[in-house]
């Protein structure tokens, strides 16, 4: 998978990407990263990437012409073809597990970051695939958006997690929220792990996991669990778990 971002501050995320899993990822050749600075397109003295917006009001608006130079340059380079460009905005569809799921089988990801107000309009219909936000609520650039799609994607391609933290196993791979975690020490002032937990009953633990994991989603999130269909053990380990709520 290579993803291309296209970002007045490369080193935001270049430098955040080489972090962590991802960092491995690009290490192991698994992920790709280049980043694309719209202020090289620029040709002007002063290397012009912004503009007023027509109709006034306050705030600057990145210019076309900058960011589609940018783009096609990402798209002639030395990488798979059928990529994708996805412009990411508080407008754009809510990034989900099944959203990125989807997107992690196209071999190519290009992703824009915008800064300022906002980008001219026609850049994103003409230039643009798709739209992609991370929630109802701003930030000042789309760096830590694209880092976030990154990162998120990057853990679904095979090889990148290890056995061990396999992303079969994530919160939401599933559609629920994750169980509770505990380690050492097994007693201690804050309070003791669950008994079930210290025994080998392998059987006896998914089951508590997995009802732990169905309660919090039905207090925390009800949502999702109205859009999820339950096996008929699940349903039974979630009456469990209200049963025991109401007590
Ligand atoms: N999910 N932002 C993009 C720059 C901008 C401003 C105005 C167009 C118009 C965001 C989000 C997000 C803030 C990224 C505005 N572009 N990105 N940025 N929520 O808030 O993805």
């Amino acid at each position: 998978m290579h993803f291309d971002v296209v970002s007045l501050f490369p080193e935001m995320v270049s430098g955040a990407a080489g972090y962590g899993v991802t960092g491995k990822a690009i290490e192991k050749g698994l992920v790709g990263l280049s980043v694309w600075n719209p202020r090289d397109y620029a040709h002007d003295r002063h290397k012009t990437v912004d503009d007023r917006p027509y109709g006034g009001g306050p705030g600057m608006v990145m210019k076309y012409q900058p960011l589609l130079d940018a783009v096609n340059d990402a798209k002639r380079s030395q990488q798979p073809d059928g990529a994708k460009v996805v412009y990411l905005s508080p407008q754009g569809r809510l990034i989900t597990q099944a959203l990125l799921q989807d997107a992690s089988t196209s071999p190519r990801l290009i992703l824009i970051a915008g800064r300022y107000e906002g980008i001219d309009e026609r850049f994103i219909e003409h230039a643009c695939d798709d739209e992609w936000s991370l929630g109802d609520y701003v930030i000042s650039g789309g760096e830590l958006a694209a880092l976030i799609v990154i990162d998120a994607i990057s853990r679904l391609i095979p090889g990148v997690l290890g056995d061990e933290e396999s992303a079969k196993q994530d919160s939401h791979a599933d559609g629920l929220l994750d169980c509770p975690h505990y380690t050492r020490p097994e007693r201690s002032e804050l309070g003791n792990v669950p008994e079930v937990l210290l025994g080998g009953n392998h059987a006896a633990i998914r089951r508590w996991r997995m009802k732990q994991a169905l309660g919090r989603t039905w207090v925390r999130r009800p949502d999702l669990l109205e859009k999820r269909e339950l096996s008929a053990e699940q349903d039974a380990l979630l009456k469990e778990f209200r049963n025991e709520v109401v007590k």
